[in-house]
């Protein structure tokens, strides 16, 4: 492979660039808005803290949206949690 010197100093600063690309991607601390140790991009709900969940379900607290059973069971698949169903919603 011959460069000449105006191509090997282009690479070397593309090289550079994205080197100090990713260095500062790793010192930059992860957006977390609501402060629940969760960064945004993988906060499960947002303005509440993802670790408190007190049925166990794996939804917080803060969007479980049938509190005392699991929010992940919905035999008909209405979106309503089985825990919760309002049949005369169907
Ligand atoms: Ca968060
Ligand atoms: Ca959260
Ligand atoms: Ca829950
Ligand atoms: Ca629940």
């Amino acid at each position: 492979m011959l460069l000449n010197t105006r191509e090997m100093s282009l690479l070397l600063l593309c090289l550079a660039a994205l080197l100090s690309g990713c260095v500062t991607n790793q010192i930059e601390t992860p957006l977390d808005s609501d402060d629940d140790g969760v960064p945004d991009s993988e906060d499960v709900c947002p303005g509440y803290d993802d670790e408190l969940d007190a049925d166990g379900d794996g939804v917080p607290d803060g969007c479980d949206e049938c509190e005392g059973s699991d929010d992940n069971e919905d035999e008909d698949n209405d979106g309503q949690p089985d825990g919760c169903q309002d049949d005369e919603d169907q």
